[in-house]
């Protein structure tokens, strides 16, 4: 498998479950400081422009965090990344969907590149996502309760809150309520979450 990511992204999610699985794969840093994910032969690969992809040994390319996370769930069942239950399932990819479609997009996205959402206030873009982050953590900090992960056990889920919580923590400087604070900690002791650490760089 060819795992495409640029350090310090949303493809840290995928990165983490790729390690905790222990399948060999091919990391591909793009260099966006070079604006690589724009140039045609990453186009090529993914017209969205956007990491994280990842190609099977097959070709088929996979894109979308929720749906490279869902597949590596069910490709390798043995890393145990998702129950086997029904209602288990739709509350990972419930939680997947709201981290990566709302927190992210709406939320984290404005804060990172304010001035495409406001040229002329950025600082108003900025206040607008992090109001959106604010209530993306509050609403997460309930789904965890006192549970050491989302859905209780180690699952996909929690490799999206992941990447949530070091943006928080690191790239934002936002205080995150003591329950993620605490995941964030539990996540940083497994060592599939140091070796992405690591490869990608990204001190906690
Ligand atoms: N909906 C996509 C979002 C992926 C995404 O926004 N990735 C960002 C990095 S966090 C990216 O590749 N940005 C490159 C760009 O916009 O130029 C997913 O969940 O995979």
């Amino acid at each position: 498998m060819d795992f495409f990511y640029a350090p310090g992204t949303c493809a840290q999610g995928i990165h983490l479950l790729l390690e905790e699985i222990g399948v060999p794969f091919k990391p591909h840093a793009v260099a966006f400081a070079e604006r690589e994910q724009y140039g045609e032969a990453y186009r090529k690969l993914n017209p969205k422009s956007k990491v994280p992809v990842l190609v099977l040994d097959d070709g088929e390319v996979l894109t979308e965090l929720p749906a490279i996370a869902f597949y590596l769930s069910q490709a390798y069942p043995a890393a145990k990344l998702l129950p086997s239950d029904l209602r288990s399932q739709v509350r990972a990819l419930s939680l997947l969907e709201y981290i990566t479609a709302t927190v992210h997009m709406r939320g984290f996205t404005r804060i990172f590149r304010a001035d495409t959402f406001n040229a002329t206030d950025p600082e108003a873009a900025k206040k607008d996502g992090r109001a959106v982050v604010e209530a993306g953590f509050a609403n997460l900090s309930a789904s965890l309760g006192e549970q050491d992960y989302l859905l209780g056990d180690f699952s996909i889920a929690d490799a999206g809150l992941f990447f949530l919580e070091w943006w928080g923590r690191t790239r934002a400087k936002l205080s995150l309520p003591a329950n993620l604070d605490a995941h964030y900690e539990r996540m940083l002791t497994r060592p599939a979450v140091q070796r992405m650490m690591a490869r990608e760089k990204a001190s906690p």
